[in-house]
């Protein structure tokens, strides 16, 4: 029998990644995210490399309510079979001071970070519950646990990520159903790019230290999928070597 997984944002970085280590693991995928050329070159890399497991694509943003709704409703079945989500849709805009933020950025990290896992996981967690069984793993980060300046409302949102995965691990209190907040520090994915919309200044952030890749996170997720289902991580924090806080980073140049 297939064992499917969904996860959000499958068209970079960690998400990517994910995708290809719970393909490792015979996880038959549900990916999505905003951009279809992405999830079609991703799911030609997965028949590729795991010939064995099906691939299911849908095209749309988180952070809108009647896109997920529709997805949903086109993908009922599919949903029921979920057996790991990975709230992996994420952003972050801009470094502004709050006294000069755009709120168009601050919207957008709400919508997506927030309000995007929030909708996409009250799809899915019924069926989890109906069934006794399954994992919701949260991508938080460090920045959920500590500020930094001009990260205020992105740290905000994953704060809230983080209060979510804990409001909902209680909530499932006696159901079978897992939830981990994954939380890594600096990570060499389209992340800076995204956030500074610049890449010399995306660059720039990762200057003379050794990053985290995708990669590494990605086998962290997998690593906490398979542990046995009476086992939760409930929260998992991964930085580079390079890093000891955020904010505190070894760079050699
Ligand atoms: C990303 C971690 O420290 O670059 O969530 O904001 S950080």
């Amino acid at each position: 029998m297939q064992r499917w997984a969904l996860i959000t944002g499958a068209t970079a970085g960690i998400g990517w990644a994910t995708a290809e280590a719970l393909a490792a693991q015979h996880f038959s995928l549900i990916i999505t995210g905003r951009r279809l050329d992405r999830l079609d070159e991703l799911e030609a890399t997965l028949h590729k490399k795991f010939p064995q497991i099906k691939v299911i694509k849908a095209s749309f943003d988180v952070s809108d309510r009647f896109e997920v709704s529709e997805f949903m409703k086109a993908h009922q079945a599919d949903l029921q079979n979920v057996e790991v989500l990975v709230n992996n849709a994420g952003l972050a805009k801009g470094t502004d001071k709050m006294q000069d933020g755009s709120l168009d950025d601050w919207e957008t990290m709400i919508d997506t970070n927030i309000k995007g896992l929030l909708f996409i996981t009250r799809g899915v967690v019924e069926h989890m519950v109906k069934k006794n069984s399954g994992h919701i793993v949260n991508l938080g980060s460090v920045a959920g646990r500590w500020t930094y300046p001009g990260g205020g409302v992105y740290c905000a949102t994953k704060f809230a990520v983080r209060a979510l995965s804990e409001g909902l691990r209680m909530d499932l209190l006696g159901t079978k159903v897992r939830v981990t907040n994954i939380e890594p520090g600096m990570v060499h994915s389209e992340f800076s790019f995204v956030r500074f919309d610049d890449q010399k200044k995306a660059d720039k952030v990762y200057e003379g230290m050794i990053p985290l890749e995708p990669k590494d996170v990605a086998e962290t997720i997998a690593w906490c999928v398979a542990r046995p289902a009476h086992v939760n991580i409930q929260v998992l924090v991964i930085y580079p070597t390079d890093q000891a806080h955020v904010g505190m980073v070894n760079r050699r140049s």
